[in-house]
């Protein structure tokens, strides 16, 4: 089961590679206050887990430099569940202009979230 996981895996980050997404284009200036919005999120992933590669295709298409954690990673699997409560990806960390932090689960509202933000 784990050996059809990880070569399932595989195949959606080749096809993800191949198939790479077009990003719009924006105005340098417009760009660049996306840019500096994008500084506030982060998205705690897997690699190759679909619905993180749904968001990472959707924040392509939308030219959003997304940064990423790797939740397999010890340090950043301890952060989304202490922050988030859950360790579950995509999970989208947001910091608010106030400093507030919000923990964002399911892919369809990350998605939701920075079309509304940046399309
Ligand atoms: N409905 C969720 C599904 C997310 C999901 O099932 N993520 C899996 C990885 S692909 C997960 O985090 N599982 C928990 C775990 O592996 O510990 C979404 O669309 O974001």
């Amino acid at each position: 089961m784990k050996m059809i996981r990880w070569i399932l895996g595989r195949v959606i980050l080749l096809l993800n590679a191949l198939f790479s997404p077009k990003a719009i284009k924006r105005a340098e200036a417009e760009q660049q206050t996306v840019d500096q919005a994008m500084k506030q999120l982060h998205l705690y992933q897997f690699d190759a887990c679909p619905f993180c590669v749904k968001v990472r295709r959707q924040a392509k298409r939308l030219a959003l430099p997304l940064q990423t954690r790797d939740a397999k990673q010890p340090e950043f699997e301890q952060e989304l569940i202490n922050g988030g409560g859950r360790r579950k990806v995509p999970c989208l960390r947001i910091e608010k202009e106030d400093g507030q932090i919000e923990w964002m689960y399911e892919s369809n509202d990350i998605i939701r979230y920075l079309e509304q933000r940046f399309a």
